[in-house]
């Protein structure tokens, strides 16, 4: 007779000596995770039968799987300029890469050419440059594109970018039907999390649904879209919301494509998703089979016709917040079981993170580890062997099933609001985010959840690991060089009527974006003047900075450390006679702002007035507010690798204009052989990656205690 769960009730008393409900794991999701999964968590669960490769494709989008095929190890690199990652892309696939996947610069990213006074900070970092189709041939060259696919992680620009992409392949001698690859184009999570846009949100979905209606018809090998959570989990989203905003987001896009008059099996079977994979290791493998079957739910709705459409294949990335600069070859570790996760998830291609990039980009060393990773799992581990190997397990069937509920109740909340760009701008989907960060930067503050290396077991020396420097200022000059020719070798008056036919296409919604910027792109208009043709027809979006407030002091309720801080600002105050007040600035093209927000909503809770700096500033333009807002401190924040160059110059503006007393800290991804620099030019303190906010706080009164004294 099978054994009675009161027997194991009463001998887990017995070990513990208190009522197992007394570990069960609260996690972010609210998923109160147990010590023990039975056949009786699975009761009433409909999926368990479900076979791969058929709907709701719970437990594959094939039917072998990587039994079949393996998935594709796509490693996403680009570097300074279209030659180094171009040489960075050959080593990579003649050393067992599969597929290309390319990072661009932030300056490209917003639709800005390499010479725009606004990106000078911005130019070949966090990614590769590329102003004119001339940059992306290069970029290419000498890889055959009818073969290798490739994947561009590109939303603001992603017209001229796709553009520029087709013209390459042309000149390369490959038909734009041969293309095979995928284009990020999902401009909703930009305004939830990323902030690489540059239209307003109904412009900008517009463009989306162009993409989708031009590369069915032209580009049948090509994923039209990659409909993204990764950057909600990066910002600090759950599982759960990651889930439902993506998996709304895509339902979202399919209601454009449909609205255009498609057929919704000419494109669906072309719109593919991206997850990131964070160290939740058994709820990130339930939260791709949940994807899988909540997409077939949510396509079943458009009644299409081939099964396929109802098919979600996915690209994955390991987790870049899960990176730590601390201890940093723990990240190597870290990534790996993320990896496995995402295999054992069913991913159809995946990124691993090398263990440096929680500070700078990766190097050939830490690049190659990172790709070993993969191949280690495809060739050593057997994983490929088995579909789906922990079906049918208690605790992962469960999982997949309270994920994919919970994740559907706030699916329908989202419908409820008018579908997903209603509730974008509403503004609702975005704080969630920004809750759920607070709550996981508070909770990792005080320990309570461990980072090895970070808040627990912390080595007494740290080892300095070397990383790659990009020369800005060089990368700068050249890409202009090249910007120049180009535009000495057309025939300007071609360019200006291409340009011309671009924007009118823009502002009367007749005709195809993508089609026309192809015909531009082809006579060498650049990324910049492509994207300023779509700027004077739709205008630019502004965002307006919001802090989240209460949240960040919550989770420190009575607290005897949080209140020692509180009270000392307090005391400081009453001395200054107001609040002392802080600016975070995000200064250059990097939209990355969960730290900021973090930030912001922490020194708020505990009592500095706080002003959030708009996105993309100048650091002239955030001298001028810093001064015009009378502020004591500004703390730039910066993740995407301008610090070098930005935070001096906001220093200088503000010497220029009499404000030296205005204390500048910064932090972000700033590697610790930037330090001196930075502090020699002037920086007060730097707070790098894995700081405790209270301890930020504590240095920034110390600062200010400091110059109050002098
Ligand atoms: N047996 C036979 N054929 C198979 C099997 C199998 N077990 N598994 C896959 N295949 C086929 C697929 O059908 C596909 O061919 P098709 O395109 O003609 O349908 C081909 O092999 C490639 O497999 P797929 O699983 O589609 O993998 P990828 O081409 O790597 O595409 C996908 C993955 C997620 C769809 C894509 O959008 C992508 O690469 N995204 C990456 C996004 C990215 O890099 N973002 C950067 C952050």
């Amino acid at each position: 007779m099978a054994p009675k769960l009161e027997k194991w009730r009463e001998l887990a008393e017995k070990e513990l000596k208190r009522s197992p409900e007394t570990i069960v794991w609260n996690t972010p999701e609210d998923i109160k995770v147990k010590p023990l999964y039975t056949a009786e968590d699975l009761e009433g669960v409909s999926h368990l039968e479900s076979l791969p490769g058929m709907k709701p494709f719970v437990r594959g989008p094939r039917a072998t799987m990587y039994a079949g095929r393996p998935w594709t190890i796509r490693q996403y690199a680009g570097f300074s300029t279209a030659e180094e990652s171009n040489a960075f892309y050959r080593k990579a696939l003649a050393a067992g890469q599969q597929g290309v996947s390319v990072a661009f610069d932030l300056a490209t990213h917003r639709g800005y050419d390499s010479d725009h006074p606004r990106v000078e900070g911005d130019v070949g970092k966090a990614g590769v440059a590329i102003d004119s189709v001339e940059d992306m041939k290069i970029l290419f060259e000498g890889i055959p594109l009818e073969k290798v696919s490739v994947s561009m992680t590109m939303n603001g620009a992603v017209i001229p970018i796709l553009a520029n992409f087709i013209v390459a392949g042309e000149e390369q001698g490959v038909p734009r039907a041969q293309l095979s690859g995928t284009i990020q184009n999902d401009i909703l999570k930009e305004f939830m999390v990323r902030n690489t846009y540059i239209y307003p949100p109904e412009p900008s979905m517009r463009i989306v649904a162009d993409i989708i209606e031009y590369t069915a018809r032209e580009m049948p090998k090509f994923n039209s879209i990659s409909i993204s959570g990764y950057h909600m989990q990066e910002a600090g989203a759950t599982l759960v919301q990651e889930l439902a905003f993506t998996l709304a987001d895509g339902r979202e896009y399919v209601r454009a494509a449909l609205k255009k008059g498609l057929n919704v099996d000419d494109f669906a079977g072309r719109l593919s998703f991206f997850f990131a994979i964070g160290m939740n290791f058994f709820m990130e493998i339930a939260k791709l089979r949940a994807a899988r079957l909540l997409w077939a739910r949510i396509m079943e709705e458009f009644e299409p016709k081939k099964a396929s459409s109802l098919m979600l294949r996915t690209h994955c990335q390991t987790s870049g917040v899960s990176l730590q600069e601390q201890d940093p070859y723990n990240n190597i570790v870290r990534t790996a079981f993320e990896a496995m996760s995402a295999a054992l998830g069913g991913t159809q291609s995946l990124h691993t993170n090398s263990f440096d990039e929680a500070i700078a980009l990766p190097t050939e060393f830490s690049a190659r580890i990172a790709r070993n990773t993969q191949l280690i799992l495809q060739h050593e581990t057997g994983v490929t062997n088995v579909v789906d190997p922990l079906a049918g397990s208690y605790y992962i069937e469960s999982l997949t099933n309270e994920l994919a509920e919970k994740a559907w109740a706030l699916i329908e909340e989202m419908e409820s609001l008018g579908g997903m760009t209603q509730a974008v701008a509403t503004g609702l989907p975005k704080r969630l985010i920004e809750e759920a960060a607070i709550r996981k930067q508070a909770s990792v503050d005080r320990g309570e959840t461990v980072i090895v290396g970070v808040n627990k077991y912390r080595p007494e020396t740290e080892d300095e690991i070397e990383i790659l420097q990009i020369d800005n200022t060089a990368v700068r000059l050249s890409q202009i060089a090249r910007l120049e020719k180009v535009k000495r070798q057309r025939d300007p008056k071609r360019v200006e009527a291409a340009l011309a036919a671009l924007e009118q296409v823009a502002r009367t919604g007749e005709g195809n974006i993508l089609e026309a910027a192809v015909e531009a792109a082809r006579l060498r208009a650049t990324v910049g003047e492509i994207s300023d043709a779509m700027r004077n027809a739709f205008n630019e979006n502004v965002a307006v900075p919001v802090i989240v407030e209460k949240v960040y002091g919550e989770s420190y309720e009575n607290d005897p450390e949080y209140r020692t801080v509180v009270e000392r600002l307090q005391s400081f105050s009453e001395t200054l006679q107001e609040k002392p007040r802080v600016m975070i600035a995000k200064l250059g093209q990097d939209g990355h702002d969960r730290g900021a927000k973090v930030i912001a909503s922490a020194f708020n809770d505990i009592g500095f007035e706080v002003l959030a700096g708009p996105l993309f500033q100048t650091p002239e333009e955030a001298a001028d507010m810093a001064i015009a807002s009378k502020v004591h401190v500004v703390g730039a924040s910066s993740l995407a690798a301008g610090h070098k160059t930005l935070v001096p110059q906001l220093i200088q503006e503000l010497k220029k204009k009499g404000a030296e007393n205005i204390i500048v800290v910064c932090g972000g991804v700033i590697p610790r052989q930037d330090y001196d620099y930075l502090l020699e030019q002037g920086v007060a303190a730097i707070f790098g990656p894995g700081s405790n906010v209270l301890e930020c706080a504590r240095t920034v009164l110390d600062l200010l205690e400091g110059r109050r004294r002098n």
